[in-house]
């Protein structure tokens, strides 16, 4: 596969039907895209899928990634340029194994990547790396962003420029190790084990204004169903497991999230950036492969959702491939459900 700045065209730019839901790039394998619209265009921050032979499991050691490739494309459905190694693990003072789903910001004329990784005790941080360019190469700080632990930061921006951070996921990612505060190795290696009592929750904290630490505390973000009432650990169909995105519509703030070994993203509204948010329904059906992970973006008066599968190779649940379809906000505010495959 050819690994630097790589450019393939994926298809003309009106012809919607043939690259919504295709591989956007296929010379190397793509996961967990965060997308962002930077200088109008769209850039996306994935996680580099590799082979890495190690034996699968619960805990996801399979998912053994090295380095990070960013992708742009000037429309959807024009070309997607590869931009080669942004960051590699290598270069990660404090890394041990496991590059996992990333993403992006843009303040004050830097660009931060925020990324998920072990640490050299095995425990996963996460990190921030930062560039004058969105396509890197980004210089990782020294240490991991203090009080951080577990994976899938998902940064959002809200319309009055604040900055939070999103982030956990259970099972392999940590988060259930974790839940008096301190890091547990002998905790439980799936969700809390208590299956009537609230679910995990996922976290957010805001960001400092150089955006290299958190602003406060890390708070709980609870998500609810109709009746207030937190989701319970038994609920596998609607409770959270990791893939944290956050999107604003008409002053909603939407909480989009894997249910992991149910394998939906499902979504939850609220008022404001810290919830709590009420359970809403399914935006996308399981996909090929184990693994479910998506971004949420509007570009040129349209929205549309990043995810992946495991098309390109067949099945294999640790090669994945991004892709992109269309989102759409029904007048109620709810969102049409996506199955990414013709029923
Ligand atoms: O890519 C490794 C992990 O798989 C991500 O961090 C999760 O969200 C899942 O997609």
């Amino acid at each position: 596969a050819a690994e630097n700045n790589t450019e393939q065209t994926a298809a003309a730019p009106d012809s919607n039907q043939k690259f919504l839901n295709k591989p956007l790039i296929t010379e190397i394998y793509t996961a967990d895209p965060s997308a962002h619209v930077f200088n109008n265009k769209i850039y996306i921050y994935p996680s580099h899928d590799i082979e890495s032979n190690v034996p699968q499991n619960d805990n996801g050691d399979h998912f053994a990634m090295r380095d990070y490739h960013i992708l742009s494309m000037d429309s959807v459905g024009g070309k997607v340029t590869d931009h080669g190694v942004a960051l590699d693990i290598k270069d990660i003072p404090w890394a041990g194994r496991q590059l996992w789903a990333p993403d992006a910001a843009f303040k004050d004329g830097t660009y931060f990547l925020y990324f998920p990784v072990k640490d050299k005790n095995d425990v996963f941080r996460i990190g921030v790396a930062t560039s004058t360019s969105p396509t890197g190469p980004f210089k990782p700080d020294p240490k991991p962003i203090e009080g951080s632990f577990s994976i899938d930061p998902a940064v959002f921006k809200d319309t009055d420029g604040q900055h939070y951070m999103y982030f956990g996921g259970i099972w392999g990612g940590q988060l259930q190790k974790w839940e008096n505060g301190k890091f547990n190795p002998n905790g439980s290696k799936t969700d809390s084990g208590k299956e009537n009592e609230p679910a995990i929750s996922p976290k957010v904290a805001k960001l400092s204004a150089d955006m290299h630490s958190f602003a406060e505390p890390v708070k709980d973000v609870q998500i609810v169903d109709k009746e207030g009432k937190p989701l319970l650990t038994k609920d596998h169909d609607r409770r959270f497991f990791e893939a944290s995105w956050m999107h604003k519509y008409n002053g909603k703030y939407y909480f989009s999230y894997s249910t992991g070994d149910t394998h939906y993203i499902a979504y939850a509204t609220g008022d404001n950036p810290y919830g709590p948010f009420t359970y809403q329904g399914v935006i996308l059906n399981p996909v090929l492969g184990w693994t479910n992970h998506q971004s949420i973006v509007p570009f040129r008066d349209k929205w549309y959702l990043f995810y992946h599968d495991t098309e390109l190779s067949k099945g294999q649940t640790h090669l994945r491939n991004i892709k992109i379809t269309e989102l759409k906000h029904k007048p109620d505010g709810t969102i049409e459900t996506i199955t990414a495959y013709k029923e």
